[in-house]
C-alpha cells in the first residue's frame, strides 16, 4: 500500500490488527506489547526528539559515519566496480524504516556529486514518518521516491518488484536490528538477503555494547523524553481502542539485560489494577475486538521493547548466517556504534 493511497477501510483493519495484539499480548506471561505500536503520530515525534537528546548518541553517531562514508558507500554498491564510471541502469535504495528521511538524503547527496539518480522506495509503519521523508527527499530531483506504509517484509517484497535492471541498496539503520530476538533477527537478515541478487547490498547500522551506565542514560533519560515515549503506548490504547489505563500508575523502567545483551523497557504497574479495554462500535464489526479486562499486580511489568546490542564481529556473523560477506566495516568510536556494508556475491 502506498502511503497516499491509505484508505479509511485500511487504517481501521490496521487498528483492528492492532486491538487483537494488544489483547493476545496483554494475555501473555510476562505481558508485552510489540515496539512497532510505538510509532503514531505523537510516538514518532517523541522518538525524533530522543534522537536530539544528549545521552542517544545512535543517531548522531550515524550520521557522522555516513557523512564520511557516503561516497564510498555509492561508489561501492551503485557504481560498477573499478571502472569509476555509472551504470546504465538506475540504482534502487530501499529504506526499511525510514524515519525523517534525513539519513538518506546524506546518500542522495553522494549519489548527486557521482551524476547518478535513483528510485528510492521508504518503507515505515508510521504515516507521519513517511510524509515527513518523503517531504524531505521530494526537493531533491535526481531521485524518484515512494512510500510504502507496510512491514518491512511487504514492504521490500513490493519494492523489489518495481526494480530495474540496476544494482539495489537495502538500509537498514539506526539500530533497527536491535529491536529484533533471535533467532529473527537472522530469519529477518535471511529474507533481505532471499529479495536481493548478486550485486546488491546491506547496509546495516547497529548499536554496540557498551558500559551500563551509559545505556541506562540513554534509554532513561534525564529528561523524561524517552519515559513519555514508552508511556505514549497506553495513551494510544486509550484513544485507539477505548482502555482506561491510568497513566500516573505505570512508570517506565529501562533495564539492560547483560546476559541477553540487550536493554528492555518496560512498563511496571504501580498498584495492583484491572484496566478494561472496549474498542469503539466501528471496530467491533471485525473479528477479535470484543472488550476485555486486564489485571495487573503490583510490581508487574509490560515488555514494551528490546534494543540488541552488538560486538563488531557479531555484526558480521549475522550477515555471514544470512547469506552476506562484510564488504567494510566502520565504527564510530565516540559512541561505539557500527555501520557495516553487506554484499551479496552469489
Ligand atoms: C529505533 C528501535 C533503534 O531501540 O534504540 C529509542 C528505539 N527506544 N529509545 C532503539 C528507542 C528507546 C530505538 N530504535
Amino acid at each position: 500500500m502506498r502511503s497516499s493511497e491509505l484508505s479509511a477501510h485500511n487504517s481501521l483493519a490496521y487498528t483492528a490488527d492492532f486491538a487483537a495484539d494488544v489483547r493476545r499480548d496483554l494475555s501473555l506471561a510476562p505481558k508485552q506489547l510489540q515496539s512497532k505500536y510505538l510509532y503514531d503520530a505523537l510516538g514518532s515525534s517523541l522518538f525524533e526528539a530522543i534522537c536530539r537528546l544528549p545521552w542517544y548518541g545512535i543517531t548522531r553517531a550515524e550520521t557522522r559515519l555516513l557523512e564520511t562514508y557516503a561516497p564510498e558507500i555509492v561508489s561501492r554498491v551503485c557504481l560498477p566496480r573499478g571502472t569509476g564510471q555509472l551504470d546504465r541502469t538506475t540504482p534502487t535504495i530501499v529504506e526499511l524504516g525510514c524515519g525523517s528521511g534525513e539519513k538518506l538524503v546524506i546518500l542522495a547527496e553522494a549519489l548527486q556529486t557521482a551524476g547518478a539518480g535513483a528510485r528510492v522506495h521508504l518503507i515505515d509503519i508510521s504515516s507521519q514518518a513517511l510524509e515527513q521523508s518523503e517531504r524531505t527527499l521530494g526537493r531533491m530531483r535526481h531521485i524518484s521516491v515512494v512510500g510504502h506504509r507496510e512491514t518491512y517484509e511487504v514492504g521490500l517484497r513490493d519494492a523489489a518488484a518495481e526494480r530495474d535492471g540496476g544494482p539495489m541498496l537495502v538500509l537498514l539503520l539506526g539500530s533497527n536490528i536491535g529491536n529484533f530476538d533471535m533467532p529473527a533477527a537472522d530469519d529477518f537478515l535471511r529474507s533481505i538477503r532471499d529479495a536481493l541478487a548478486r550485486g546488491d547490498a546491506l547496509l546495516l547500522g547497529a548499536d554496540l555494547v557498551k558500559p551500563e551506565a551509559a545505556l541506562r542514560l540513554a534509554y532513561d533519560d534525564p529528561l523524561g523524553v524517552t519515559a513519555a515515549f514508552n508511556r505514549n503506548l497506553l495513551v494510544r490504547i486509550n484513544n485507539e481502542l477505548g482502555a482506561s489505563f491510568d497513566l500516573d500508575a505505570f512508570a517506565h523502567v529501562a533495564v539492560w539485560n547483560a546476559r541477553a545483551q540487550r536493554v528492555e523497557m518496560h512498563l511496571e504497574s504501580l498498584r495492583d489494577q484491572s484496566v478494561r479495554v472496549q474498542p469503539p462500535a466501528a471496530l467491533r464489526a471485525l473479528a477479535e475486538t470484543e472488550p476485555f479486562t486486564v489485571r495487573f499486580a503490583r510490581g508487574e511489568r509490560i515488555w514494551t521493547e528490546s534494543s540488541y546490542k552488538y560486538g563488531p564481529a557479531q555484526i558480521e556473523e549475522m550477515g555471514k548466517r544470512a547469506g552476506f560477506s562484510t564488504e567494510a566495516q566502520w565504527i564510530d568510536d565516540v559512541a561505539r556504534f557500527a555501520l557495516t556494508l553487506l554484499t551479496v556475491n552469489r
